[in-house]
C-alpha cells in the first residue's frame, strides 16, 4: 500500500491547525471563560476533542511571554504526533475509532460517559522508535527531559532475540502522570550484537553521517535547557514541535540502494528498519483502552489484519499490568537509492497499529509470580496441543484476582488516600502512634486504589514484535530467546553511561509513590506510623 506523505506544516486537521498557527492568537470570549479548565483535549478523534482554542488549553498565549511547563509540551507532541500518524497510517485512525466505539459503550454499560474518563484515558498514548546511534540515544534523551520524560527500567531485547537494548521515556510524578502519562520505548542498534562483521561496518558507516536532528532543534534544546524552558517563546516552542515531528515522521525514500537494504534485513530485519531511512520513523502509536477484548473482537469484525491473539496476562476481574494486541504491519511501497535516475522500488514492514488495556503495577514479588505462571504457561502450550489462551486462563488460577487478597499478600501496589473529611476524626477514634493500614482502610478512615502501571511488559514486546516480522528464520543475529543476565547487567550500565543518569528501576518507582501516599496519609493523621503488610 503506497502511504501518502504529507509535509509537516500540511497536517490537515483542524486543531493541527490551531496547533501549528504562528499568527499572534486573540483569544475569544469562550476561551478565556474556559481557561481555568484542567481537562485535556482529546487526540483520540475530533469529536472527542471540546471546542477549545489550543493556546487556552495548552496554557500557550502566543502575544505574552509564558514560562513552559514540560507537561504542556508533552501533550501539545502527543497531540501532533497523533495527528500526523493517523495521515500516515489510515489504519490507526481506524483502530482509535475502534477504541472509542468500544470505551463508549463499555462506559455506558457502567451508566457513564467519555466524559467521565479521567483527562489522562482520553490522550492515553505509547509510541516506540528505535535509534541507530549512541549520539542519537543522548539526544534524544535531551529532547524528551524538555517534554518532562526520563527513562525508566532498562529493556534488554537480546533477550528476546534482537539486537538492541533501550528504556522508556516517560513522566515520573504521580502529579506529571496525571495529567499526560505519555511515555515511548525507545530502543538503540547494539553492533556489537550483529554477528557479520562486514555488516556490522556497513550498518555503522551509513549511521554515521545521518542527521536526525536539525539544527534548529539542537539549538532549541539548548536554550530550553539553559533557561529551564523560561525563555521559550510559543514561536519557539511551536518550532520545538515541528522539529521534532520529523524525527518520527515517515520517509518512503530509503537512504541506501535495495542491494544494501537486502543484506542488512537477511542479518536482521531491525537492522534494516533502524538503518536504512533518514528518520526514525514511529513505528506504532498505542491508545489505551477500557475493554481489550471488546477491541479485539471490533479489530476482526471490521477486517483489520488483526493479530491472532491478545499479549500480556488473560482477562481478570482485577487487570494487572498490561495487556496488548496489534495489527500486522502494513507493507510500505519504498523507493531505494540508485543511479541518478534510476530509484528502485521496493517494499518494506516496520508500521503497526497496536492497542492496550493497563492494570494494576504489582510489586517485585507480584512480578515474580507473573513471570514464573507466564513461562509454564508458554511451556504448558508448547507441549499439549491446546488452545494456548485456554492454558493461560488455567494457569493464572493461581495468581489472587481480588483486591484486598492482592493487597494483603503484597502483590499490588497501592495509592492510599485519606478519605474525605476524615483526618479531624482520627483523633477522636483514639488513633494515635503506629496504627495497622488494615485497621484504617476497615474504618473508613483511608481508602486506596490500585496504582496503574505505566510500563512495558519485554516479552509481550516480543510477541507483537515477532507477529510483525512475517516468520523470517534466517540471517546471523541470534534471534532466539536467550538468557543473558550477567551480560544485561553490564550493558544496562553501559546504556546509563551513555545517559549520563541512572536508570530507576520501574518497579522501585511504584514503591515510591505507595510509600509517599501511606506518608502523606500518616502526617495528615498525625500518626507517628501507618504499619502496612504482615
Ligand atoms: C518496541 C516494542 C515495544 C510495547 O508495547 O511493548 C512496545 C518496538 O517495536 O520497537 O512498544
Ligand atoms: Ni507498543
Amino acid at each position: 500500500m503506497l502511504i501518502p506523505t504529507y509535509p509537516i506544516h500540511r497536517i490537515s486537521h483542524r486543531t493541527s491547525h490551531r496547533i501549528f498557527d504562528k499568527s499572534n492568537h486573540i483569544p475569544h470570549p469562550q476561551c478565556l471563560q474556559l481557561s481555568h479548565r484542567t481537562d485535556l483535549p482529546s487526540t483520540r478523534s475530533q469529536s472527542r476533542t471540546p471546542s477549545l482554542c489550543s493556546s487556552q488549553v495548552f496554557g500557550l498565549q502566543t502575544h505574552t511571554p509564558h514560562r513552559w511547563d514540560p507537561d504542556h509540551l508533552r501533550t501539545r507532541f502527543v497531540q501532533a504526533l497523533s495527528e500526523m500518524y493517523r495521515t500516515e497510517v489510515p489504519l490507526y485512525g481506524k483502530l482509535v475509532d475502534v477504541v472509542n466505539q468500544v470505551d463508549t459503550t463499555t462506559l455506558q454499560s457502567r451508566g457513564q460517559s467519555l466524559n467521565d474518563l479521567p483527562s489522562r484515558f482520553q490522550l492515553e498514548r505509547h509510541g516506540a522508535i528505535r535509534l541507530g546511534t549512541q549520539q542519537e540515544m543522548r539526544m534524544i534523551s535531551r529532547l524528551f527531559a524538555v517534554m518532562g520524560m526520563f527513562p525508566v527500567g532498562y529493556y534488554d531485547l537480546k533477550m528476546v532475540g534482537f539486537p538492541l537494548h533501550g528504556t522508556a521515556f516517560r513522566p515520573q510524578t504521580e502529579e506529571s502522570l496525571r495529567k499526560n502519562p505519555f511515555r515511548v520505548f525507545t530502543t538503540v542498534l547494539r553492533p556489537d550484537l550483529i554477528s557479520s562483521p562486514e555488516v556490522r561496518e556497513m550498518a555503522t558507516s551509513i549511521l554515521s553521517t545521518r542527521q536526525l536532528f536539525s539544527s534548529r532543534l539542537i539549538e532549541l534544546i539548548d536554550q530550553a535547557e539553559t533557561s529551564a524552558l523560561a525563555n521559550l517563546t510559543a514561536e519557539d516552542a511551536n518550532n520545538l514541535i515541528t522539529e521534532s515531528l520529523k524525527i518520527f515522521k515517515w520517509h518512503s525514500r530509503s537512504s541506501v540502494p535495495l542491494e544494501t537494504y537486502l543484506t542488512l534485513k537477511k542479518e536482521h530485519p531491525m537492522v534494516a528498519d533502524i538503518v536504512c531511512f533518514p528518520s526514525a520513523h514511529i513505528n506504532h502509536l498505542t491508545p489505551r483502552t477500557l475493554d481489550i477484548d471488546a477491541v479485539q473482537a471490533g479489530m476482526i469484525s471490521q477486517g483489520l489484519p488483526a493479530k491472532d491473539r491478545i499479549e500480556g496476562p488473560p482477562k481478570r476481574k482485577c487487570e494487572i499490568l498490561l495487556r496488548q494486541t496489534s495489527f500486522k504491519a502494513l507493507e510500505e511501497r519504498v523507493t531505494f537509492a540508485g543511479d541518478a535516475d534510476h530509484a528502485v522500488d521496493g517494499t518494506h514492514t516496520a508500521r503497526f497499529g497496536e492497542v492496550e488495556q493497563r492494570g494494576a503495577a504489582v510489586t517485585r514479588k507480584g512480578r515474580e509470580l507473573y513471570d514464573a505462571l507466564l513461562a509454564k504457561a508458554v511451556g504448558r502450550s508448547e507441549k499439549e496441543d491446546k488452545d494456548s489462551d485456554k492454558v493461560l486462563k488455567e494457569v493464572f488460577a493461581e495468581y489472587p484476582d481480588d483486591w484486598e487478597v492482592l493487597r494483603k499478600e503484597g502483590l499490588v501496589y497501592f495509592r492510599y488516600r485519606v478519605a474525605e473529611d476524615k483526618a479531624p476524626v482520627a483523633g477522636a477514634r483514639k488513633l494515635e502512634g503506629s496504627v495497622h493500614m488494615d485497621r484504617l482502610l476497615k474504618e473508613g478512615v483511608v481508602t486506596c486504589e490500585p496504582i496503574t502501571y505505566e510500563d512495558f511488559l519485554p516479552f509481550s514486546a516480543a510477541g507483537i514484535f515477532t507477529s510483525n516480522l512475517g516468520g523470517e528464520k534466517d540471517g546471523g543475529t541470534e534471534r532466539k530467546l536467550q538468557k543473558t543476565e550477567e551480560e544485561s547487567k553490564r550493558s544496562r550500565v553501559q546504556l546509563e553511561g551513555l545517559l549520563g543518569r541512572k536508570i530507576p528501576s520501574e518497579i522501585d518507582l511504584y514503591d515510591e509513590l505507595q510509600t509517599d501516599s501511606v506518608k502523606e496519609c500518616q502526617a495528615l493523621l498525625g500518626l507517628s506510623e501507618i504499619v502496612l503488610g504482615a
